[in-house]
């Protein structure tokens, strides 16, 4: 059996009965007690690996309410109620809290996902170690191969060009509680609404420049590029090893950065100091915070981020799943609490925010009568890819009761956010167009 074979975890508020046997026939896998016959070994571990995944925080009828909770285990930063709901060891932004924050997110209310913990580093002492076969040099790189190895500090980093970036960070899963809410289906992973995505401008080297320097040789194919936090060890006690994620050369010789500013400042502790690695356009997983070392290899690479995680699996995908997932999709939010009163008879500006991974936002169209009408929204950013794109609409609700808002982005590219995404178990990229019930008072 493989992963996507297998269902998600019930979310829906049904006994996880099927998902809870499995679980529990592989942790008696891993005792020695079951066996698996026909099974390569390697299955079935990608199979425990799945199942922590999938006993982490349930996608659930509650979602979008938040706790009272201000404190996330292992988040450095204040986490007030009214900008964050905690889900788990990461914080998600709320939405309507972003309204008047300006393009760029401040640190105050940019979301956090962790693995583990955020892990405090002396960023005087920090070091990034380059080193692999797929660099030039005879030296031994530690693990016994041939090729190369070199050290930067802080300020080595600092002393190469400075290039700056505007761009989001968003998880994959950003969304993925509306696979239950607006679809019906079951999917894995923590309960996202629409704020695990944030945009800040990134100050760095270039990931090419560092490359260079270190002796980049015509062979590197994968550079797999790993952070300082912890282990993540999932919910079944399987050491999945720090956190890293294999880049294509391709991509880290194109727009790749070295972070080591974030909106004007060093950047702070919950999201990667001193240096993390920006992918303008990918998805989250693929800006590794709290880097320590970068690998540069000959032959391609393999971490459970881009086998287990970070494709997609389910009917309609190959046993193996997709490919890798590489850019971010399409979504559009509005600035707006769910289950939004507003009075009748006043003009509202109704404001919120569109971003694609392929291209830059080429309109809004808003809805306020569940998809009957539709308005074009006015942008009030110059669209640029890798950023979101601020919108408004005025509407004057003329009837009171509850009603449905809808907006639907279209990217340069042409495409349009679809009226239902195609399901994956691990509930990735959702695109569609979100329902914003409201009530109209
Ligand atoms: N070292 C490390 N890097 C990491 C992670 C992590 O847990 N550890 N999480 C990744 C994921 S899944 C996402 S979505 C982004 C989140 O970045 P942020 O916390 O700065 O918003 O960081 C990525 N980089
Ligand atoms: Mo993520």
């Amino acid at each position: 059996m493989h992963p996507s074979r297998r269902k998600a975890t019930p979310v829906m508020g049904s006994a996880p009965s099927e998902a809870s046997y499995d679980r529990g026939r592989l942790r008696q896998w891993l005792a020695g007690e079951a066996r698996a016959d026909g099974v390569a070994r390697r299955d079935v571990l990608r199979l425990v690996a799945a199942a922590g995944l999938a006993s982490a925080v349930p996608v659930g009828l509650a979602a979008p309410r938040a706790a009272a909770a201000t404190a996330a285990p292992g988040i450095v930063k204040d986490l007030p109620a009214d900008r964050f709901t905690i889900r788990g060891t990461n914080a998600e932004t709320r939405f309507e809290s972003l309204a008047g924050t300006g393009h760029t997110t401040p640190v105050s209310h940019f979301f956090v996902r962790n693995h583990t913990a955020t892990p405090r580093i002396d960023a005087d002492t920090w070091t990034l170690r380059v080193w692999g076969d797929g660099l030039t040099g005879d030296g031994l790189t530690g693990d016994g191969l041939t090729g190369g190895a070199r050290e930067f500090t802080l300020a080595d980093l600092k002393r190469l060009p400075a290039v700056s970036r505007t761009a989001f960070v968003e998880c994959a899963g950003n969304g993925r509680s509306l696979f239950a809410t607006q679809q019906g289906q079951e999917v894995s992973g923590t309960a996202w609404t629409l704020g695990a995505v944030g945009v800040a401008r990134w100050r760095g080297a270039r990931l090419s420049d560092v490359l260079r320097l270190a002796g980049l040789s015509h062979r590197a194919v994968d550079v797999l590029p790993r952070g300082l936090d912890d282990d993540y060890v999932t919910a079944d006690g399987t050491n999945l090893g720090r956190v890293r994620r294999p880049l294509p050369l391709a991509k880290a010789l194109d727009d790749v950065i070295l972070a080591y500013e974030m909106n004007g400042a060093p950047l702070p502790p919950d999201h990667g100091h001193p240096v993390r690695l920006l992918a303008p356009s990918w998805v989250g997983i693929a800006s590794i915070k709290w880097l320590g070392d970068i690998e540069v290899s000959s032959t391609p690479l393999y971490s459970p981020w881009n086998t287990d995680f970070y494709r997609l699996y389910g009917d309609g995908y190959p046993p193996q799943g997709s490919a890798p997932l590489t850019r971010q999709t399409l979504k559009s939010a509005f600035e707006l609490p769910w289950n939004a009163r507003l009075s009748t008879g006043t003009r509202h500006r109704l404001t919120g925010r569109a971003w694609s991974g392929a291209g830059a936002i080429a309109r809004v169209d808003v809805s306020t009568d569940a998809g009957t009408t539709w308005h074009r929204a006015h942008l009030h950013d110059t669209p640029h890819r890798a950023t979101w794109t601020r919108w408004s609409l005025p509407w004057r609700p003329t009837s009171p009761g509850p009603t449905t808002l809808l907006s639907r982005a279209t990217d340069t590219t042409g495409r349009v956010q679809p009226r239902t995404t195609r399901h994956n178990t691990q509930g990735y990229l959702f695109d569609a167009v979100v329902r914003h019930e409201v009530t109209v008072v």
